[in-house]
């Protein structure tokens, strides 16, 4: 059984070649993309085991998924294959490195019918984490449903809950996506906001503020991600900040999903919080550098090789 367990929805995604308005692009590289599958294939490239729960379609795009999440050695004995509703897809349009805008065709994806249903009892309570992020209960009420049965075997088990809001308002409206995602957030033993998640959800963006609403709400530790200026954590003890290294940005989607993936595996590994926040920030700027949602994410020798900490041959 693995470590860590996340449920979600995977989607194939169109990434354009240039960076140009949608209208403008006519070709796309295709790609895997979806928070928490992207999270677990994080947590696999830096040594650790992962399960991904969802539904897929029968059809080309599912497949697609399925070769690559089993390729990325993610276990998805838990995934069931819908022959009624397809995979969902979406397109990236780049502007620039930084200006990214995204169009789902997801509505109706077999993903959103995942249901309580779908979930195995032993396979969420023998792990260590269960991570959820706040997509999934924006795709639909049995998904909603989903992720809250999920939440109640992992507090029954004592299986430590991880969070991140990742709000998508393409997806639901802002009072219900501000009601569900705090309410969540009072089952989270580690929060991992945005800062401008943070400003969305409590009407501030001092990162020391919103650390410390998620604590009141009950998490033992909230790191809060400052974009370009690095990361800050909290705990009941201490505050810490770590700066952000520096890379050349390409594109920003994913980044949230490997420093998740960072954060986690430090916390599976036992590291104090300074380690685990200085992984989440370097696996998130190696993320950034690469263009794609999951092609950045590194192993823990691109990390340490990213680090200057082994020297690297080439030829
Ligand atoms: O965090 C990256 C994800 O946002 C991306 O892979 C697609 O899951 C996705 C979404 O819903 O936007």
């Amino acid at each position: 059984m693995p470590e860590v367990v996340t449920l979600g929805e995977a989607m194939v995604v169109f990434n354009p070649d240039d960076y140009l308005p949608l209208d403008y692009v006519h070709s796309f590289t295709k790609g895997m993309a979806g928070a928490e599958a992207n999270f677990s294939i994080g947590i696999v490239r830096l040594g650790h085991e992962a399960g991904w729960i969802s539904r897929i379609g029968d059809d080309p795009f599912g497949r697609f998924i399925l070769k690559s999440l089993k390729g990325e050695g993610v276990d998805v004995s838990k995934v069931k294959i819908d022959s009624e509703h397809p995979t969902g897809i979406y397109f990236k349009e780049r502007k620039s490195a930084r200006n990214i805008n995204v169009y789902y065709y997801r509505k109706g994806s077999a993903a959103s019918f995942m249901s309580p249903e779908d979930l195995d009892e032993g396979y969420i309570s023998s792990a260590k984490l269960l991570h959820i992020t706040g997509i999934t209960p924006a795709l639909s009420q049995t998904c909603r449903e989903t992720v809250y049965r999920a939440i109640q075997i992992a507090k029954e088990k004592n299986v430590t809950v991880s969070f991140d809001p990742n709000i998508r308002l393409k997806l639901w409206n802002i009072q219900e996506c501000r009601k569900t995602l705090l309410d969540i957030a009072k089952y989270a033993d580690i929060v991992l906001p945005g800062r401008d998640e943070g400003g969305f959800l409590l009407d501030t963006d001092d990162p020391e503020t919103i650390a410390k609403a998620f604590l009141d709400l009950g998490a033992r530790v909230v790191a809060v991600k400052l974009g370009p200026e690095g990361a800050m954590a909290m705990t009941d003890n201490e505050v810490m900040y770590d700066s952000a290294p520096d890379v050349a940005v390409v594109d920003t989607i994913g980044a949230g999903d490997g420093f998740a993936a960072g954060f986690i595996t430090g916390v599976l590994n036992g590291w104090d919080i300074k380690q685990c926040l200085r992984l989440a920030n370097d696996v998130g700027s190696i993320v950034v550098s690469s263009s794609g949602d999951v092609e950045g994410l590194p192993t823990m020798e691109e990390v340490e090789i990213f680090r200057g900490n082994i020297k690297k041959v080439d030829r």
